[in-house]
């Protein structure tokens, strides 16, 4: 397992975290980063956040995965040995599929899995040993570009690239156009990205799996004022404050936000900064889009990809598009 320089388990530079926090409560429209939600807590609750009925992003994917397995590990095969280097790799249940068909197509590849939780890594790392001995697996700890730039200083082979879970989504739209425009400078001819995108469907479908009934999503949202509780020595009292999610169906995104419930003044003395609520008061939390595919295409394209094949699950409600490098 390679790490590279400052990695955690979730716990992040806290200076970093109490500027973006005086930063984004600072403003008039409140706002905090989603990146911050995956602490310990986030991260299991997160995990929680997956197996919900109303939460249908991973089955689908597992899905698209499961039904495609054989022409997807086709397709990356073609043109002989490849990294395959999955970026928030986490637990890998959808590429563990991937590997599976690519070893009984006897593929000539290696698998880099990529994750900010050396934890993650480690249980990765180990349970693939367990599952498939026959895999080489090199993970690497750290953020995502950290990881590119090792991966082309010392893995110089064809790279196929997995970006999947429809992360993506979690990025506006300027920054997901940066975000791929950089995942490409990395690239060349030859390699390929494989990305996971939720596509737009029925508004109630969407809506439930961010507001779930047994108020999971709710919790995983809340527990970013618990993290600054927590990490800088803040005084939320987290009772006072809801969970509220809305999705527009004109741009595709659902938003989500944490709502003061009364008038409050909070003191977050690591950010050395007093906030006042009014009753009612939003912050604007998450953003997840949800894609068309001619949209998806036109991001790809626009960042120096071609869209080469589009994998479904059953109801087309998910995808994973199978990119090359132009
Ligand atoms: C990680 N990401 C793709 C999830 C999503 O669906 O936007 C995060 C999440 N937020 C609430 N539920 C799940």
């Amino acid at each position: 397992m390679i790490e590279l320089g400052r990695q955690n388990d979730g716990s992040t530079d806290s200076s970093a975290f109490a500027r973006d926090v005086a930063q984004g409560l600072g403003q008039k429209q409140k706002t905090l980063p989603s990146r911050y939600f995956y602490d310990g807590t986030g991260s299991r609750l997160f995990q929680k956040i997956m197996e919900l009925p109303e939460y249908y992003l991973t089955r689908s994917e597992i899905e698209v995965f499961e039904q495609n397995k054989y022409e997807m590990a086709r397709q990356f095969s073609g043109g002989g040995f490849f990294h395959l280097i999955d970026l928030g790799a986490g637990d890998a249940l959808k590429t563990k599929i991937l590997l599976k068909e690519l070893s009984s197509q006897q593929s000539n590849f290696d698998y880099v899995p990529v994750d900010i939780s050396g934890e993650a890594m480690k249980q990765l790392s180990e349970s693939l040993q367990q599952e498939l001995p026959q895999v080489a697996v090199e993970a690497v700890v750290g953020e995502y570009f950290q990881a590119l730039e090792w991966l082309q200083e010392n893995k110089s082979g064809r790279k196929v690239l997995l970006f999947l879970g429809s992360n993506i989504g979690n990025f506006e739209t300027e920054e997901s156009i940066d975000f791929l425009q950089s995942i490409r400078s990395y690239l060349k001819p030859g390699d390929r990205l494989l990305m996971g995108v939720d596509l737009r469907k029925n508004p109630d479908t969407i809506l439930k799996a961010y507001d779930d009934a047994a108020g999971v999503t709710a919790a995983f949202n809340l527990n970013l004022l618990h993290r600054i509780n927590r990490e800088l020595d803040a005084d939320f009292n987290v009772d006072q404050f809801c969970h509220h999610a809305i999705y527009n169906p004109l741009e595709g995104v659902m938003r989500s936000f944490i709502i003061s419930k009364v008038a409050q003044d909070v003191h977050i003395r690591k950010a050395n900064v007093r906030v006042h609520f009014d009753a009612w008061e939003a912050i604007h939390t998450e953003n997840s889009y949800k894609y068309s595919l001619p949209q998806v295409a036109e991001l790809g394209q626009k960042c120096g990809f071609a869209a080469e094949t589009v994998f479904y699950d059953s109801r087309q409600g998910f995808a994973d598009i199978l990119f090359s490098v132009r």
